[in-house]
């Protein structure tokens, strides 16, 4: 019985995804936050049209990482990708220095 507890454990573990959306104003930093969760290092990005998703792979945890538009015309959708979201990562500028306020869900 302790067995199937521990086979049943490891399954959901590795099936498991979890979803983080990223949103804030152009420019905020949320590009390079997925960026660099997914390849460790700062890239340089390019202003983003519509939204990015990635796949982010941490000891067997699957994150499914959404990095949402922060263009007025975008900003209406935002609320269609929060559906099974676990994590919100609201992304804002202040002076230069990136602040990311976590809502988890
Ligand atoms: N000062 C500062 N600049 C940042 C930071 N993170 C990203 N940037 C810069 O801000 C600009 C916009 O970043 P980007 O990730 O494309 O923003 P996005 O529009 O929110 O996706 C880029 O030139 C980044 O190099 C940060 O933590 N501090
Ligand atoms: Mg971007």
């Amino acid at each position: 019985m302790l067995n199937l507890y521990i086979l049943l454990l490891k399954y959901f573990y590795y099936i498991a995804e979890h979803k983080i959306v990223l949103v804030g104003l152009d420019n905020a930093g949320k590009t390079t936050i997925l960026y660099q969760f997914l390849m460790n290092e700062v890239v340089h990005t390019s202003p983003t049209i519509g939204s990015n998703v990635e796949e982010v792979v941490w000891k067997n945890i699957h994150f499914i990482m959404w990095d949402l538009g922060g263009q007025e015309s975008l900003r209406a959708a935002w609320n269609t990708y929060y559906t099974n979201t676990e994590v919100l990562v609201i992304c804002i500028l202040v002076l230069s220095n990136l602040l990311c306020l976590c809502m988890f869900f």
